[in-house]
C-alpha cells in the first residue's frame, strides 16, 4: 500500500416502489420491519443514484457529499453500512496500476463518496432505497467484499429499510425476518425484470417539495400510537403478501392492482390512525386516485394501479403500453400543466373527474 494512488468504483442504482408497503419497525437500530413487504424495482435509466467511491492513502477521513454538497458521514446508518462493508473487506491486487491493498489495510484507509441522484431527494421518491443500496454495492466492490446480493441487502437495510429492495431488479420481496439480530431479514428476487415487462410506470411528480414527516419519525409514531399498525402487520400484510406474489407470478393484472391501490390506501389510512396524524397526500393525490378509480370501474378490469408512499406524488402502474399513453392524455386533460415544472403549481381547473 505504497504511495500516493487512488481507487475509484461507480455504481448506479435505480429507486423501487413497494406494491405491499413497508411501514413500522420492531427494532430501530438495525432497522427491522413489523412486515415483510413487496416492491418493483424501476429501469436504471430514470430514477436513480449514481454513486462514486474512491479510496486512497491521502485521505485523512471519511466524507461523502450528496448532489455536489458535503454531508457528515457520523449518523448510525452510514456508519453501520461503513463498518458492515470493512469488516468483509478482502485483499484488492491492481497489477496494471501497482495497487496492493490487503485486507487489514482497509482498517485503517479512508474513503470518499460522492452521490447523485437524478430525482427529488426526500420527496416521498424513496431516494435513501436507491441512494443506500448504491453505496453498499460501490463500497462492496471497492473492497472486494464478496457477499450475494441478500447478504448486501441485509447491510444496505441498516442504511434505510427500503433500500434492501433495490439490490435487485424487477419485483422483490423484503422477508421481515425472525432474528433479534437481523440476520435473515433480507431482500430476495420474486422475478427478475423481463418477467412482467409489459408493465408501464409513470409517476406523476405532485410536488417536489421535501416531505414535512420524515419516514423514520412517521414509523415510529405509527408504532407507538396506531392500533390499526397492529392489525395490518398480523392480519393483512401477510395474506396480501402471499396472493401478491401469486399475482405477480401469473401476470394477473386484476389482483395485482386491487392488491396494490388497496395497500397503499390502508398505508395512508395507518398514517391518519396515527397520533399526531401524518398527512403524505394531497387534494391532487386523492383527485388522481379518484380519476383512476373511476376509469377502472368504467372497464370490464382494472387498466392502471396507483401506490402513493410518504409524499403526495402518484406511481401509476399502467397494465400495457396501450394503456400507459391513454393514463397521459387522461392525466395532461385533468391536470394541465402550468409553466411550472411539477403539479403542485398545476391548473387544476374545473374538469370534474
Ligand atoms: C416502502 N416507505 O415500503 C414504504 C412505503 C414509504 C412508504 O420504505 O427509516 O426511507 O430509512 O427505514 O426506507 C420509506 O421508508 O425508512 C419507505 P427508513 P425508508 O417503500
Amino acid at each position: 500500500m505504497a504511495g500516493d494512488w487512488i481507487r475509484t468504483v461507480t455504481a448506479q442504482t435505480p429507486t423501487n416502489i413497494a406494491v405491499i408497503k413497508y411501514w413500522g419497525k420492531r427494532d430501530e437500530n438495525l432497522i427491522l420491519p413489523v412486515n415483510d413487504s413487496i416492491s418493483v424495482t424501476l429501469d436504471p435509466a430514470h430514477l436513480c443514484t449514481t454513486t462514486t467511491v474512491a479510496v486512497s492513502p491521502g485521505f485523512d477521513q471519511d466524507r461523502m457529499w450528496l448532489n455536489g454538497k458535503e454531508i457528515s458521514l457520523s449518523g448510525g446508518r452510514y456508519q453501520n453500512c461503513l463498518r458492515e462493508i470493512r469488516a468483509r473487506a478482502a485483499e484488492v491486487e491492481d497489477k496494471e496500476r501497482g495497487i496492493k491493498i490487503a485486507k487489514d489495510d482497509w482498517q485503517k484507509l479512508h474513503v470518499h463518496i460522492a452521490s447523485y441522484n437524478n430525482f427529488p431527494t426526500a420527496a416521498g421518491l424513496a431516494s435513501s432505497a436507491a441512494g443506500f443500496a448504491c453505496l453498499v454495492f460501490a463500497l462492496a466492490k471497492l473492497m472486494n467484499a464478496k457477499e450475494d446480493h441478500s447478504q448486501l441487502s441485509a447491510i444496505a437495510r441498516q442504511g434505510s429499510g427500503s433500500a434492501c429492495r433495490s439490490l435487485y431488479g424487477g419485483f422483490v420481496k423484503w422477508i421481515m425476518g425472525k432474528e433479534e439480530n437481523g440476520s435473515d431479514s433480507l431482500a430476495v428476487q420474486l422475478v427478475d425484470e423481463k418477467h412482467w415487462d409489459d408493465l408501464v410506470i409513470i409517476i406523476a411528480v405532485v410536488s417536489s417539495r421535501q416531505k414535512e414527516t420524515s419516514s423514520t419519525t412517521g414509523m415510529r409514531d405509527t408504532v407507538e400510537t396506531s392500533l390499526l399498525l397492529q392489525h395490518r402487520a398480523k392480519e393483512v400484510v401477510p395474506k396480501r403478501v402471499v396472493k401478491m406474489e401469486d399475482a405477480i407470478q401469473k401476470h394477473d393484472f386484476a389482483s395485482f392492482a386491487q392488491l396494490t391501490c388497496a395497500d397503499s390506501n390502508q398505508f395512508h389510512a395507518v398514517c391518519l390512525d396515527t397520533c399526531p396524524p401524518i398527512f403524505y397526500m394531497n387534494d391532487t393525490s386523492h383527485r388522481i386516485i379518484s380519476c383512476v378509480e373511476k376509469w377502472n370501474r368504467s372497464e370490464e378490469t382494472p387498466q392502471v394501479a396507483y401506490t402513493f408512499d410518504a409524499g403526495p406524488n402518484a406511481v401509476l402502474i399502467a397494465r400495457n403500453r396501450k394503456t400507459a399513453a391513454l393514463l397521459l392524455q387522461r392525466l395532461l386533460y385533468f391536470f394541465p400543466p402550468s409553466s411550472d415544472t411539477d403539479m403542485s403549481s398545476y391548473v387544476l381547473g374545473d374538469k370534474s373527474i
